[in-house]
């Protein structure tokens, strides 16, 4: 494994050794609040792995006892408006719903605000039972950022969105569960165990495939439904281009198990 000064990196993978990438916010003093310079490090490391070829699927995850706190409250404190407009804080958050491979977030402990958001980035949120999700920014006299009265809505829909980011009360992980939010919830020390384990089980896929099936879901939040319908019909007709398409039917027609070869 290998630590920078925010993160620590890490590979695995059952088939390939190298084919999941762990990710770990490494800022415990701050609960890994999202200080600016953390971000910028997590955008580099993030887009390095997509470009990276062994690499099939990514888990980002904290400590058990936060996966982020939000953003750096102490680093905005000074900020002016100019100063904010004039460098578009926080827009580089943006780039990270731009990864093409899925994101895993194993998320144990607090989730608040930005680490919330990021969280809410990443394609699957697998929870530990300690998990507290808010938006809590209305308490600093702000509101979310960078997805917390967007992504979240769209997820839990109106009503629940609205009660977390106008009070910013804690949701915790069996009610997230519920609310859609996170797709399962485990014991604080299996929950980056399970979400390796489902990096690894996607890792066994076709890479190219990979990338097209998370196009295709993220899509749904973009367009409507028959464009949606159109796109992913599109996508579905371009894997027969590709010689996994090839091998994953006639494996499955000699009764074997496929191997994939990303391409
Ligand atoms: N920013 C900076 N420092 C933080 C943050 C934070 N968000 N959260 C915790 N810390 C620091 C504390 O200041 C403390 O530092 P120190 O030891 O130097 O005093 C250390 O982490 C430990 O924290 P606590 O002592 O408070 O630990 P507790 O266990 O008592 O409490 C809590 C934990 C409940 C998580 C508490 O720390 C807390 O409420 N934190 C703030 C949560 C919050 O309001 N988050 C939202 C921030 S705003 C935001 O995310 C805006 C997003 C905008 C778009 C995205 C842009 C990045």
């Amino acid at each position: 494994s290998k630590t920078l000064e925010y993160l620590i990196l890490s590979r695995t993978g059952s088939t390939n050794p190298r084919s999941v990438a762990l990710v770990q916010l490494n800022r415990p003093k701050a609960l890994n609040a999202l200080c600016d310079p953390l971000m910028a490090e997590l955008n580099v490391v993030l887009k390095e792995l997509d470009a990276d070829p062994d690499v099939k699927a990514i888990v980002l995850t904290g400590s058990e006892k936060a996966f982020a706190a939000g953003a750096d409250i102490k680093e905005m404190q000074a900020f002016s408006y100019d100063q904010v407009i004039n460098r578009n804080f926080i827009a580089n958050w943006a780039d990270i719903a731009k990864i093409r491979k899925p994101v895993i977030a194993a998320v144990n402990g607090f989730a608040l605000g930005g680490g919330c958001e990021l969280a809410m980035t990443c394609d699957i949120i697998y929870a530990g039972e300690n998990a507290k999700f808010a938006q809590p920014e209305i308490k600093l006299g702000t509101i979310a950022g960078a997805g917390g009265t967007q992504r979240l809505t769209r997820v839990v829909g109106k009503s629940k969105s609205m009660e977390m980011n106008l009070t910013g009360d804690f949701v915790g992980a069996k009610e997230a569960e519920q609310a859609g939010l996170v797709s399962k919830v485990f014991p604080v020390d299996k929950t980056l165990d399970e979400a390796l384990k489902l990096a690894d089980k996607i890792a066994q896929m076709s890479l190219p495939v990979i990338i097209l099936a998370k196009e295709a879901v993220n899509k749904a939040y973009e367009t409507t439904l028959t464009t949606g319908l159109d796109f992913e019909r599109r996508s579905f007709h371009s894997t027969f281009g590709l010689a996994d398409r090839t091998e994953g039917m006639t494996a499955f027609v000699n009764k074997r198990v496929a191997k994939f070869e990303d391409k």
